[in-house]
């Protein structure tokens, strides 16, 4: 079982998309583990985002992430990493096909509504700078009433 870090941009969020995303996401049979709606300071977003560093729009993907509210997830289910990628759909919106959260939503690569991790090691890097590790649930931890009752 794996789990990532799925966040819906500031654009989704002022646009109303969140109930949207959440649902595709409990639809297709995954669990959400930790949500909460938080505004990211500049050192998060510059950590989140350390790989464009050298990029010439490294500076105004940092200002957008901190623009105002994002909201914050860490889901689980099999295979999580690649399937919620296909669900999210290409960076670009010009290539993010219909029936994808992107080819769905954004018409812009600036604000694409969505952010989710690419790799394991990413999705544990990215849940470790938004969520102390003392709030994460575990699935088993979650339904573990559900099972005896
Ligand atoms: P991803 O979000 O699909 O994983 P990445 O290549 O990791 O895409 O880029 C991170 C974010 O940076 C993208 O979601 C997009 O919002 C932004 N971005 C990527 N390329 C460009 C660009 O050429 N101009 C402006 N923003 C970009």
């Amino acid at each position: 079982m794996q789990r990532t870090f799925i966040m819906v941009k500031p654009d989704g969020v002022k646009r109303g998309l969140i109930g949207e995303i959440v649902k595709r996401f409990e639809q297709k049979g995954f669990v959400l583990l930790n949500a909460e709606l938080m505004t990211i300071d500049q050192s998060k977003a510059e950590y989140h985002y350390e790989e464009h560093k050298a990029k010439p729009f490294f500076g105004e993907l940092v200002d957008f992430i901190t623009s105002s509210p994002v909201f914050a997830m860490v889901w689980e289910g099999e295979n999580i990493i690649d399937v919620s990628r296909t669900m999210i759909g290409k960076t670009s919106p010009t290539e993010a096909q219909p029936g994808t959260i992107r080819g769905d939503f954004a018409f812009k690569k600036e604000e694409n509504v969505i952010h989710g991790s690419d790799s394991l090691e990413s999705a544990e890097r990215e849940i470790a700078n938004f969520f102390d590790p003392l709030q994460l649930r575990s699935s088993d931890q979650m339904f573990k009433n559900r099972k005896s009752s």
